[in-house]
Order: structure tokens, then C-alpha cells, then sequence
């Protein structure tokens, strides 16, 4: 529905190639709302849990380091079928798989660098949102042009 949310995370590798605003701006542009932002130096039990379900793939202990290598800027994203479209605007897990237009196919090339990270499902959105955020961090506020981007 309407009040569906997503978790966004730009990774280290987008804060350091200085991608926050494009994509921030990519959501804005489409519609969403903004209901939490911070940034943060993600610790290693907070990344565990984070990828809890890809603890014994051959890549996780790459994906911790990688992870920790700077501070994210992490956020929640609020609107209609806001998971599904978001991970269409992030694009494929691997860049290379990535169409132009998306933010994997217009900012990366390898899959251990991917710049962004998108919850999968309403499952993992409230796992992840829950995780990285407490409730006094979301914010509740009137979107000025709902009416213009609903009808
Ligand atoms: O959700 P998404 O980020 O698109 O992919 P996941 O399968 O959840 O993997 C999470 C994360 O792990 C991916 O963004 C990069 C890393 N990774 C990797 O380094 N090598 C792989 N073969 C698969 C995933
Ligand atoms: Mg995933």
C-alpha cells in the first residue's frame, strides 16, 4: 500500500564516490518520502544481523569488510509498492546485469562494490528498518504534493 517502506543504504563505496545526493534525489524525484536518514559507521554485529542469511556464503566475510570500510547513509523511503520499486531503481545484484537508467548500471561494475543496498521484501524492509533505526527516528509528516503523486 501507500505506506509500504523500504530500507535504502547507500555503502561505504557511494559515500566515498560522492553518489548521496544523485540517488537521494533519484527518490525524491520519483515520489517517495523521506521518513529517516542518518549516517552511520556500521558495527560488525549490526552488519551480521544485517546479512544474517548470507553468513555461509563464500563472499560474507568480503561483504563485512567491505561493509565497515566507511560510514553508510542509511534511510527509509515511504510509498505505494515502495519495495519493489526501489530495487527496480537500484537495479541487478551484479552491475553487469544492470540496464542503464538504473543506479547499479549508471554507477558500478562489480558486484563486491555495488554502491547500494534495498530490502527484498515486506519481511526483510521491517527486519532491516527495525535494525538500523528506533521508532523516535521515524518521522511522521504530511508529504505537501501527496495529492499530486496519488490520486
Ligand atoms: O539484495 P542485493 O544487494 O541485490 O543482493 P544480495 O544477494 O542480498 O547480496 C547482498 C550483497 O552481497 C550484494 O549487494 C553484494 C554482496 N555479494 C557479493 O559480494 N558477491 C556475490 N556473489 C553476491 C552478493
Ligand atoms: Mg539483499
Amino acid at each position: 500500500g501507500v505506506n509500504e517502506r523500504t530500507l535504502v543504504a547507500v555503502k561505504p563505496d557511494g559515500v566515498q564516490r560522492r553518489l548521496v545526493g544523485e540517488i537521494m534525489r533519484r527518490f525524491e524525484n520519483r515520489g517517495f518520502k523521506l521518513v529517516a536518514l542518518k549516517l552511520v559507521q556500521a558495527s560488525e554485529d549490526l552488519l551480521r544481523k544485517h546479512y544474517w542469511d548470507l553468513r555461509s556464503k563464500p563472499f560474507f566475510r568480503g561483504l563485512m569488510s567491505y561493509m565497515s570500510e566507511g560510514p553508510m547513509v542509511v534511510m527509509v523511503w515511504e510509498g505505494l509498492d515502495v519495495i519493489k520499486t526501489a530495487r527496480n531503481m537500484l537495479g541487478e545484484n551484479n552491475p553487469a546485469d544492470s540496464l542503464p537508467g538504473t543506479i547499479r548500471g549508471d554507477f558500478c561494475v562489480e558486484v563486491g562494490r555495488n554502491v547500494i543496498h534495498g530490502s527484498d521484501s515486506v519481511e526483510s524492509a521491517e527486519k532491516e528498518i527495525s535494525l538500523w533505526f528506533g521508532q523516535n527516528e521515524l518521522h511522521c509528516w504530511v508529504h505537501n504534493s501527496r495529492p499530486w503523486i496519488y490520486n
